[in-house]
């Protein structure tokens, strides 16, 4: 499959994020994407560099205030003390009920809270070309969708799916699948379905696009009562206005079983299909697997295979977006899994 892969990922490579009140190596690393894109070049995918400027995307996806805050919060931070070269900010207050968020503050952590939903997002000096490089493979992927490619899978990190219009939050930056249905929506595909398989509700995606009837969400993931991110992702939220009926949410129990999770799938799939797209986002997120150190679901890799094939059978050009999976020896192999079960069924 043609796989967008850009070195630039490895300008993200923050030193520790927060576990249990203690400094931990952060899961997420450059690391992950190097075993994939190793183990896609050994199956003989065609890597190629993402050659689009996500630039026009990123502000129909992003808020404008928000994009400017992540392009320059290196700059400011260190602005404020040389010495912070060497220090990852993190947020320490959020504009939560009844504070406001309507009025941008100085300060600059107190600005990172408000463009931050969580702790869980470290900065580093190359986090935002980090996210940028994604954003293009997504706009880029888009690009080739138009030109009559298949399919095209966008090995890329940091992730994307918990960023929001208007922040970051879950090791994500800027929204890789939500910037690649809008450019496919940009490029002729007149309906789009995102559809997140990450162990994580894709609660970004979803609220980027919940008040829409062109693009339609589908997530099943880790039941939001138990599971990050906790405060979305419930079966209720059906989508509004005119984007009723347009989200679709599926939370299974941590712990639950591959058939399960399969059950799950065929529901999103039938959902999918009913939309009747004219392309299809799959947000790749591998954190199902097994051997996950962060997750509870059990998939193997025959079942990534499984996947594959039966996204494949929804007959649709489809971009595939890396999002989490934390087993990094294991990830090349999966994500390979889902890639060659889609084309074996082509
Ligand atoms: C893209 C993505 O998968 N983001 C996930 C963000 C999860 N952040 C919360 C991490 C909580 C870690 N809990 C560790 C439990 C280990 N036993
Ligand atoms: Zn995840």
């Amino acid at each position: 499959m043609i796989t967008l892969f850009s070195e630039r990922h490895a300008l993200h490579a923050p030193a520790f994020e927060f576990f249990r009140g203690e400094r931990v190596p952060c899961f997420e690393t450059p690391a992950r994407a190097v075993f994939v894109q190793q183990r896609l070049l050994q199956g003989g995918h065609e890597l190629r560099e993402p050659h689009v400027d996500s630039r026009a995307v990123l502000g129909q996806v992003h808020d404008a205030p928000y994009l400017a805050f992540l392009e320059n919060a290196w700059d400011d931070w260190l602005a404020l003390d040389a010495d912070n070269a060497g220090r990852q900010p993190f947020p320490s207050v959020w504009p939560v009920r009844t504070l406001r968020s309507d009025v941008v503050p100085l300060n600059f952590i107190a600005r990172l809270g408000l463009y931050s939903m969580d702790n869980g997002s470290p900065l580093v000096a190359g986090t935002w070309e980090a996210a940028k490089a994604g954003a293009d493979a997504a706009a880029s992927a888009a690009a080739l969708i138009g030109e009559g490619a298949p399919a095209v899978f966008c090995c890329s990190r940091p992730p994307g799916h918990h960023a929001g219009a208007g922040f970051m939050g879950g090791y994500c930056y800027l929204n890789n699948a939500a910037i690649a249905a809008q450019a496919l929506r940009n490029g002729g595909a007149g309906r789009v379905a995102v559809l997140d398989v990450d162990y994580h509700h894709g609660n970004g995606t979803q609220s980027i696009f919940y008040r829409r009837n062109d693009v339609f969400f589908a997530s099943l993931h880790g039941d939001p009562l138990t599971e990050y991110p906790f405060f979305l992702g419930h079966a209720d939220e059906e989508g509004e206005g005119e984007g009723l009926g347009f989200n679709l949410n599926l939370p299974l129990p941590a712990g639950c079983s591959a058939a399960d999770w399969f059950d799950a799938l065929e529901q999103a799939c039938l959902r999918v299909a009913a939309h009747r797209s004219d392309a299809l986002v799959v947000s790749l997120g591998l954190d199902t697997f097994a051997g996950d150190p962060i997750s509870k679901f059990s998939l193997q890799a025959g079942d990534f295979r499984r996947l594959g094939q039966r996204l494949a059978a929804l007959g649709l050009p489809t971009v595939f977006v890396l999002e989490g999976g934390y087993a990094a020896q294991a990830l090349g192999h999966n994500a390979a899994q889902v890639l060659e079960g889609f084309e074996g069924e082509r």
